[in-house]
């Protein structure tokens, strides 16, 4: 049985991370540096809520730099990290090694897979939530089961599920194969293009769009466009009723782009919107709502001091 490493004890990998481990898998978290080290080990381990309960779970945690082989890899950073840290474990990873990588958008994918070569890239597409309580980015170990959902794995042009999936079903994470990864992903995008960056420019709750129809119509016809360009038509199909349905579904919540322009953390903008305008770029079509979305997404992040990409 492969240990599950696990770069990124943040959101989701620790939501992962413990799961995987109460189940009883091997599973070891790589953390940045000796002093995150150390602090984990003060607290004892992660901490998992759900449904209000805590539980500690002491599992062991590394640095990247240990020489320990890595045989499977969760890949838990965002998206502007992953390939830096993919990178730095390179020397680790055995021929064949699986890296399951859980960045929302497009790009990062490409990126990882592209300097690991002789990796097996796995993809993954989540609705399911969690966020990091109390201490600032890097000290808290406690994480918050927020949100029941589903992830979605899969290989580009692979329909065989793995093996080693049976051992998400053992650890209870929700999870189908998908034979067509790219059009969930492609999906997510586009809802989270048409969503995510109103809700920072009109500073409202997902339901708060539902006072700005033309605006969300807009985008939507843009995206559908840009899908069906891409030869991602299925993922085009009814993404205007779609993109309404989950206004409606999360009116009460912010958008994770919005608490993360709240908090002051950087945005995953360039591997969503940025990279659906760089694709349009490659594609020679003209999309003026998205290219305006993004310019006055990019002008309130300035604004704000955070990065534009
Ligand atoms: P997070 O910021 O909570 O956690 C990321 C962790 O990775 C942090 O602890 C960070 O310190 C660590 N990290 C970054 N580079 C590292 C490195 N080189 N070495 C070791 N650790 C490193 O992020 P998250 O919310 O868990 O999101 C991860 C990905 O999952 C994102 O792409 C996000 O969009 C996606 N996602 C998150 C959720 C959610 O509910 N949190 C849901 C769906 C998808
Ligand atoms: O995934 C989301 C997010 O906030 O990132 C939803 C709820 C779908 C909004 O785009």
């Amino acid at each position: 049985m492969s240990t599950w490493h696990i770069l990124g004890a943040g959101s989701l990998g620790g939501l992962w991370a413990a799961r995987l481990s109460r189940a009883g898998l091997p599973v070891r978290l790589i953390l940045r540096d000796q002093a995150r080290l150390a602090q984990y080990r003060v607290a004892g381990g992660l901490t998992l809520v759900e449904d209000g309960l805590a539980s500690l779970h002491p599992i062991p945690a590394e640095v990247p730099s240990t020489d320990i082989p890595i045989r499977r890899l969760l890949l838990a950073c965002k998206a502007y990290d992953a390939e830096e840290a993919v990178a730095e474990l390179a020397p680790r990873l055995t021929p064949g090694a699986e890296i399951i990588l859980l960045q929302n958008g497009l790009g990062s994918q490409e990126a990882v897979a592209a300097r690991v070569p002789r990796a097996q890239c796995i993809f993954a597409s989540s609705t399911e939530g969690a966020f990091r309580e109390g201490a600032p980015e890097g000290n808290s170990w406690r994480v918050v089961y927020a949100g029941r959902g589903q992830t979605w794995l899969g290989t580009p042009g692979e329909r065989r599920a793995p093996e080693w999936l049976e051992e998400l079903q053992r650890a209870g994470i929700p999870h189908d194969w998908s034979d067509d990864i790219l059009a969930k992903l492609w999906r997510k995008l586009a809802l989270n293009c048409a969503i995510n960056p109103l809700t920072v420019l009109h500073d409202c709750r997902n339901g708060g769009l539902r006072d700005w129809p033309a605006e969300v119509a807009g985008l939507c016809e843009e995206l559908s466009e840009l899908l069906h360009a891409c030869g991602q038509g299925a993922a085009a199909s009814d993404l205007h009723q779609d993109v309404l349905r989950v206004i409606d579904g999360t009116a009460a919540n912010f958008s994770s782009m919005y608490q993360d322009v709240a908090c002051g953390r950087r945005t995953e903008i360039g591997y969503l919107l940025g990279y659906a305008l760089r694709e349009a770029q490659r594609l020679g079509i003209e999309l003026p709502r998205l290219q305006d979305l993004l310019q006055r997404l990019r002008e309130h992040l300035a604004a704000r001091g955070l990065p534009v990409d």
